[in-house]
């Protein structure tokens, strides 16, 4: 299963987007996620988290698990601590941005760029721009489930071996 994790400040947007991937309608209402919560999809986990370490959460196991971390931002600044705190952890993981509104955010696009990180804009409100990123994020999980094909197909493999060579003697 591949395992996306949605990071980003407070009020970024990580459960609103979340909770749009799994249709629900969008609302303006707020409440704050206290604990990793999983949104379940056929071929992946989307894992929203909450934002800070105020409840002195230790989600060590769940980055290390990670394939995917979805940055949500909806400010423009040059850098970005969490990313610096889980990179400098477990470097070489996959990341993508997603800008949240309509801004031009010069100085995200300018950061995802230095770091290879692809980039996407959207606007929940207006459902705009969701679409291509569950296309993108559902293609990276479908190849990771084709790079590992289930334990079974190997079981399988012996038993085609087995037969073969006894045929052979
Ligand atoms: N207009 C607009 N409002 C948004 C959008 N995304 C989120 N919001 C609003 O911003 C507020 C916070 O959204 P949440 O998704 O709960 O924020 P969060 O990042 O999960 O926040 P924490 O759980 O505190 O970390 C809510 O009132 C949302 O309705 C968006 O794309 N457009
Ligand atoms: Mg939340």
């Amino acid at each position: 299963m591949y395992n996306v994790t949605v990071l980003g400040k407070t009020c970024s947007g990580k459960t609103a987007f979340c909770e749009q991937l799994s249709g629900s309608k969008f609302t303006t209402s707020y409440l704050k996620t206290i604990e990793v919560t999983p949104y379940y999809f056929p071929t992946m986990t989307i894992h929203d988290t909450p934002s800070g370490n105020r409840f002195g959460c230790n989600n060590d196991t769940l980055y290390e698990h990670t394939d995917l971390f979805l940055l949500i931002v909806n400010d423009d600044q040059t850098n970005s601590n969490i990313y610096n705190k889980i990179d400098k952890e477990w470097p070489n993981k996959e990341w993508i941005l997603l800008l949240n509104g309509g801004g031009a955010f010069h100085m995200r696009r300018r950061w995802a760029l230095t770091k290879d990180i692809r980039v996407f804009q959207f606007d929940m409100k207006t459902d705009n721009g969701l679409t291509p990123i569950l296309d993108y994020i559902y293609d990276l999980s479908i190849r990771e489930l084709s790079a590992q094909p289930p334990v079974v197909d190997l079981r399988l493999g012996w038993e085609y071996l087995d037969a073969l060579y006894s045929s052979c003697v």
